[in-house]
């Protein structure tokens, strides 16, 4: 059994969509965020990091038992070398699908981030900041229809994890442009249809008037445990 902690958002999602693919038997233990679960020394002990998602793994990688893991893309590649399932066997196609979850992790997490943060979370209005990350999303848009303009999947012809890593953080942004969009159109729509993914999406209670939605409707307490500056050791 793993335990994923997290909620609906979309590093979490990443992880059940992949615990679904994969037909690993899993259970959710919610985290919400915006009260501050992130932040319990209970959780805190499994991610010091204070972030979702995590993952424990009772039987962990080698049988020997209980495993904790955080950070998704690290858990995209335990999950996918745990059942030789959604990363290429292939050596080419396997360096592609890393390259891909990378430019996902390093590129599309942290910019869209900044982006929804100084578009929707922030009180004061930055232009620069507001600028500088909208124009980075957009960029980065145009890298993934090129390279889905020409490949079926990001790592190639097939289906795999560094897909699974960035679908739920542009799915909003290609639904919004889908005629200036048409690969990432494609691409999406045949990963929306598959159920894995749809029930993956859904994981954790909805939490659309803060965290899909109109993002202005953050509390003062829920930006200060999201954003509030917070010392090492404090
Ligand atoms: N690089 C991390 C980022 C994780 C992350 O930013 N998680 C957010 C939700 S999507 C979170 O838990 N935020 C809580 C906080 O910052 O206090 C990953 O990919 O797992």
């Amino acid at each position: 059994m793993i335990v994923l902690f997290g909620g609906p958002t979309p590093n979490a999602r990443k992880v059940a969509i992949a615990l679904e693919e994969m037909g690993l038997a899993w259970r959710l233990e919610p985290i919400d965020i915006l009260a501050g679960d992130q932040l319990t020394p209970e959780f805190l002990a499994l991610n010091p990091n204070n972030k979702t998602p995590v993952i424990v793994d009772d039987e962990g990688p080698d049988g020997a038992g209980p495993f904790v893991l955080n950070e998704s893309g690290a858990i995209l590649l335990y999950l996918a070398e745990k059942t030789g399932r959604l990363l290429p066997a292939a050596p080419r196609d396997r360096a592609l699908c890393h390259q891909w979850l990378m430019f996902q992790m390093s590129g599309v997490g942290p910019m869209f981030g900044q982006n929804a943060h100084f578009s929707y979370y922030a009180k004061d209005k930055h232009p620069y900041a507001m600028e500088r990350y909208a124009s980075e999303v957009t960029r980065l848009l145009g890298v993934l229809e090129g390279r889905l303009s020409q490949s079926p999947y990001l790592a190639g012809a097939d289906y795999t994890i560094a897909d699974i890593a960035t679908y739920p953080y542009v799915l909003r942004q290609v639904e919004a442009r889908r005629d200036r969009l048409p690969a990432m159109a494609r691409w999406s729509d045949a990963i929306g249809a598959r159920p894995a993914v749809q029930r993956g999406m859904e994981v954790g209670p909805a939490r659309k008037e803060t965290i899909e939605g109109g993002l202005s409707g953050l509390s003062d307490e829920q930006r200060s445990i999201l954003f509030g500056a917070r010392q090492f050791g404090s």
